[in-house]
């Protein structure tokens, strides 16, 4: 299996409504690896750094004072392909228009509050995994059940 990794984090919301769980589950029952996983309350600056490519956008200091709001779950995800199936997964960034069956989709209703964060390329999950993790918080290991899920 390719040593793919993508970095998507469980927003305040979804951490206050109780999704930890069921976000986590989708991601794990896919067959995508957790090498990474925290719990932390991102400064506003913190979060500036994080949405940078936002920062002209009208919502951008909403956005950003909601991230630093509560308890965000980071997480780095690995296999093949995850970066843009995880992005299939989380479903539209306005979750009126995310299919059902994805996590936006099922789980929330409105664009401002809409659960996850998930990076959008390899260069920007490389960029994100590297701002929320030192290199030591990433754990590699071979999963038992890869044998059987890439042959
Ligand atoms: O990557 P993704 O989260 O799907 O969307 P982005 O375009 O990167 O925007 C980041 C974040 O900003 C989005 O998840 C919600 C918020 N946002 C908003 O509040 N209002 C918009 N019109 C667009 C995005
Ligand atoms: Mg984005």
């Amino acid at each position: 299996a390719e040593l793919e990794r993508t970095f998507i984090a469980i927003k305040p919301d979804g951490v206050q409504r109780g999704l930890i769980a069921e976000i986590v589950s989708r991601f794990e029952r896919k067959g995508f690896k957790l090498v990474a996983i925290k719990i932390v309350v991102p400064s506003k600056e913190f979060a500036q750094k994080h949405y940078h490519d936002l920062k002209e956008r009208p919502f951008f200091n909403g956005l950003c004072d909601f991230l630093s709001s509560g308890p965000v779950v980071a997480m780095v995800w690995e296999g093949e392909g995850v970066i843009k199936y995880g992005r299939k997964l989380i479903g539209a960034t306005d979750p009126q228009k995310s299919e059902p069956g994805t996590i936006r989709g099922d789980l929330a209703v409105v664009v401002d509050r809409n659960i996850i964060h998930g990076s959008d390329a390899p260069k920007t999950a490389k960029d994100e995994i590297a701002l929320w993790f030192s290199h030591g918080e990433l754990v590699s290991y071979t999963s038992n059940a890869e044998k059987w899920m890439y042959g």
